[in-house]
């Protein structure tokens, strides 16, 4: 009898994973999705029929270009629909993001009302094929199960951050890492261009900023907690030339990301300062680049040649970034030179501002304004809220949820990117085992949990949440295998978070797809952390 309750236990999961999800192996999960019995199959010759207009052609060909370096077949990208065996429909009643798919016995349709649509259309696609699609080995054939997909995010903004400044990484590594964000459905991709140990991105007006503040001369060896300290004595620099940054938003472009530049201040600002040593409160003889974690005591001093030059400063990065966002950093801004300054003393008394807390938001709004007078919208990391905050900035909460709840109920959009929930610099297995880490415990379940909108706020400012980020800081991953063993499959669950609706999320379910997401990411050789597959 008992045996017989096995069997009968054994066929019913078994059958749920033959009609249900689990042929789908699709991170995130879609909205809305119905199994199909059946399959469809890509054969040599066959066309795919796009909508006109340029985003198309250049956001399928992405696509096809894999599965024919994959050696399946090549498809024909054609505006003539008939006969297609991949046909893509626009239809203006779609959301911007959002799509249906429907593969049947005959072929593929598929409706969106934008490229970007069509873009996470054909990211389902390609994780509906063989799992050789991503590389590696296989022989077709190139099938693709039936399904009907109804599908859009639940958030617009689904952040992915990378600190380029404690250590500088390629761009050819930025290109790869929007690309595996963008696999995901992510669509922000947050560019840390500046910090104390390295200035990243060539100002044209300030040639000394890349000169000398990209390059610092040593770099801290083990972990900063570890004393006493040791340096390597090996220079390390790098920054991004505008035809290097023209690349990078071209390639995020093709994959419906945009590129969010970073620059920071008052604080995290030791490189800037060391190469135009002005833009200090001058009580130093010397500022050097550093070379070691951390906050740091020179910022910038708020006076006038210092609002000149980071005007200068964001009028470039404007004129690189079309988004419509800059970032301006506003974290971790220590007092010490500002309480010693008498130009910030004076600043203080003269415009009657609530000690160094009031300047550092006179600081900001100043700064605010700017970028609003160029047309963008600022975004700060939430201590921007301390000493009152500026009337048009987006808050990053990282602290916690508290400045997002805090800023939400001021009516001010929130990105949620609470430090314990989304710092993938942090360990996610048992730290024995794993290569060095900033600390913290952020295992995958973790951020699997989060929930961005926090349930005490009201309906109407639950929608100043935009959405969800996750950062990479690397002050221990200096290189870019390190960052994806950080990074993945953490970014998995993070981007369901971002896109799945919450009553659809299944962390069983999730780690049952995973499986399959280990496979790709070995013939993507993508150096995940294993930790999870094998401890489950
Ligand atoms: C805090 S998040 C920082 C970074 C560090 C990070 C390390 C934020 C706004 N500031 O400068 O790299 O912690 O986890």
């Amino acid at each position: 009898m008992k045996k017989l309750f096995y069997i009968l236990a054994a066929l019913t999961l078994l059958g749920a994973h033959a009609g249900g999800a689990e042929r789908y192996n699709l991170i995130p999960m879609p909205a809305s999705l119905t199994a199909r019995e059946g399959s469809f199959t890509l054969r040599e010759g066959m066309a795919m029929s796009l909508p006109a207009g340029d985003g198309y052609v250049r956001g399928a060909e992405i696509l096809l270009e894999e599965i024919k370096t994959a050696g399946g077949p090549a498809i024909k990208v054609t505006t003539k629909g008939r006969n297609a065996a991949i046909t893509v429909f626009a239809d203006a009643a779609i959301a911007p993001e959002g799509y249906s798919l429907k593969v049947d016995r005959r072929g593929v349709s598929i409706t969106c009302s934008t490229p970007q649509g069509m873009f996470y259309a054909l990211a389902t696609l390609r994780q509906l094929l063989p799992a050789q699609v991503y590389g590696g080995s296989g022989s077709g054939p190139w099938s693709i199960p039936c399904v009907e997909i109804t599908d859009a995010p639940r958030f617009g903004y689904r952040g992915a951050h990378l600190d380029c400044c404690r250590h500088f990484m390629s761009v050819d590594f930025v290109c790869r890492y929007i690309d595996l964000m963008s696999r995901y459905k992510l669509n922000r991709f947050h560019w840390h261009l500046t910090d104390d140990q390295g200035w990243r991105i060539e100002i044209k007006k300030y040639p000394l900023l890349t000169s000398v503040g990209s390059v610092r001369p040593q770099t801290l060896i083990g972990h900063k907690r570890n004393l006493p300290h040791t340096f390597d004595g090996v220079p390390h620099g790098g920054y991004y030339t505008r035809e290097d940054v023209r690349r990078v938003v071209d390639y995020a472009a093709a994959r419906g990301v945009m590129v969010i530049p970073e620059i920071e201040m008052p604080g995290h600002a030791t490189a800037a300062v060391a190469a135009y040593p002005f833009l200090a409160c001058g009580l130093k003889e010397k500022y050097e680049v550093a070379c070691s974690w951390g906050v740091f005591e020179d910022g910038f001093c708020p006076k006038q040649t210092t609002f000149t030059f980071l005007e200068d400063v964001l009028r470039e990065v404007a004129e690189m970034f079309p988004a419509p966002y800059i970032h301006i950093g506003g974290d971790e801004c220590p007092k010490v030179a500002w309480k010693q300054c008498p130009h910030c003393q004076s600043l203080i008394r003269e415009k009657g501002l609530n000690g160094e807390a009031g300047l550092q938001s006179y600081f900001m709004h100043h700064m605010d304004n700017f970028v609003n007078s160029l047309g963008r919208t600022a975004i700060g990391w939430d201590e921007i809220l301390e000493g009152g905050i500026s009337p048009n900035a987006v808050v990053m909460s990282w602290r916690g949820y508290e400045g997002g709840i805090e800023a939400a109920r001021l009516n001010h959009s929130v990105i949620m990117a609470p430090h314990k929930q989304c710092y993938l610099d942090y360990y996610q297995e048992p730290r024995a085992t794993a290569p060095l880490a900033q600390g913290g415990n952020l295992p995958l379940d973790s951020v699997y949990m989060l929930e961005p909108v926090p349930p005490m706020l009201t309906a109407d400012q639950a929608k100043y949440i935009m959405g969800v980020q996750a950062n990479c800081w690397v002050e221990y991953l200096p290189t870019p295998s390190h960052v994806e063993y950080m990074v993945f499959p953490r970014l998995g669950a993070l981007a369901e978070v971002a896109w799945t609706p919450a009553d659809r999320k299944d962390r069983d379910s999730f780690h049952r797809r995973l499986e399959t997401e280990f496979d790709r990411f070995e013939r993507m050789g993508v150096r995940a952390c294993q930790y999870e597959r094998k401890n489950r």
